[in-house]
């Protein structure tokens, strides 16, 4: 007999960050996780977790809606199932469950780590194998002040613990985007791969004149700089920059990735278990963009270390040509897990135990989770 799900728990979060993060859309000065706990009847936990930026900013579920889907339709809906099956518990979630990939993304990590668990191998074993256990990590200045922007690059890179920094714009006018952009290219370009998110902040016209501005300071890979439904100047951009054009807010599922793909798109994507339903549903868009020839990116909805480390078992089994963003749980001053992981040398190593590999820190979730 198969163990089945007898309960599953949420909790909302919320954890200062260490310094304002400025994107085109939003400030964020506190990032809010979802974290669901799932009991099965062997007694074993999974853990996962659910984490938007600014509310309801950048994506279309808030962390409030997120927990009450899953409290409300999605746990009702999974209690009494074997709890073994992911394809078969995913497959009833997306037939009974219209979107709400961010809610969905927490319960496929829940169920993954049970079952790593359960069988005594990492997350990225259940999802076929690692093909490394070393994965490169950028990091954004996004403090919204060039020269601090500038500071903080140094800093680390002095530290060794990054070599590549994305610079967030789109937020302020296009002279002075493109003056910031110019000014950390000189000081920090000879040192580190230098990559800039416009948020969809540009129309077309905008993103056809900053490509070309961008091109010719240097940059290597410039991502999302138009509206997510204007796949005609994604796939435009991408035939006639220089730079790499990274699709992220256009791109969630699998039939997105090969839409785009199909009008002609050669950049990357920007792969977020948040937007695909979880590290094994967000695979079959890293499968379309493979078969098209399209790059890969692990990319970040500035997770804690749950989010982040189950995305990590995912983009440890895929080439990933431009890397990870997956620095999250950095820019949080604390965390609510007991073995964070290991950032150095511009990467982080994924953890080899059962499961995701962390375990929650009981006293600091109680400490930051949201009292009602
Ligand atoms: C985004 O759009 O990429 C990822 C890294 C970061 O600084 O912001 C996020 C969101
Ligand atoms: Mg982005």
């Amino acid at each position: 007999m198969s163990a089945t799900i007898e309960q599953l728990d949420t909790v909302i979060v919320d954890l200062p960050t260490i310094r304002p993060h400025k994107l085109s859309m939003t400030t964020m000065g506190c990032q809010t996780l979802v974290i669901l706990r799932l009991t099965r009847s062997d007694g074993i936990v999974g853990i996962g977790e659910a984490t938007t930026i600014g509310g309801l900013s950048y994506g279309v579920e808030s962390p409030e809606a997120i927990k009450s889907a899953i409290d409300t339709y999605l746990a009702p809906l999974l209690i009494g199932q074997a709890a073994d099956n992911v394809n078969a518990l995913v497959a009833l979630m997306n037939q009974c469950v219209r979107g709400n990939t961010f809610a969905k993304s927490a319960i496929e990590t829940a169920l993954l780590d049970a079952q790593g668990k359960a069988l005594g191998l990492p997350v990225s074993s259940l999802l076929g194998g690692a093909l490394t256990t070393k994965l490169p990590v950028l990091w954004t200045l996004a403090s919204g002040d060039t020269s601090k922007d500038i500071a903080e690059g140094e800093k680390l890179l002095e530290e060794g613990r990054h070599n590549a920094f994305k610079l967030k714009i789109g937020a302020r006018d296009f002279r002075t985007d493109m003056q910031h952009t110019r000014a950390i290219v000189v000081a920090l370009g000879d040192r580190a791969s230098i990559r800039v998110d416009v948020n969809q902040a540009w129309d077309t016209s905008t993103a056809v004149r900053g490509c070309a501005e961008l091109d010719a300071m240097g940059i290597d890979l410039i991502e999302q700089p138009v509206a997510a439904q204007n796949r005609e100047a994604l796939v435009h951009l991408s035939q006639h920059c220089r730079a790499a054009i990274l699709a992220d807010e256009a791109v969630a599922s699998s039939d997105d990735g090969f839409d785009i793909a199909r009008r002609g798109f050669i950049g990357a994507y920007a792969l977020k278990i948040a937007k695909s339903g979880g590290p094994a549903s967000v695979l079959q868009l890293a499968h379309v963009a493979q078969a098209a020839g399209v790059g890969l990116y692990g990319g970040t909805m500035l997770e804690g270390t749950i989010g982040t480390v189950a995305s990590l078992h995912a983009w440890s089994t895929l080439p990933l040509q431009w890397g990870t963003e997956m620095f999250g749980p950095l820019l949080l001053k604390d965390d609510i897990i007991e073995n964070p992981l290991h950032f150095a040398n511009s990467s982080v190593e994924l953890p080899q135990t059962p499961g995701l590999g962390v375990t929650i820190d009981e006293d600091k979730l109680n400490y930051y989770r949201r009292k009602d």
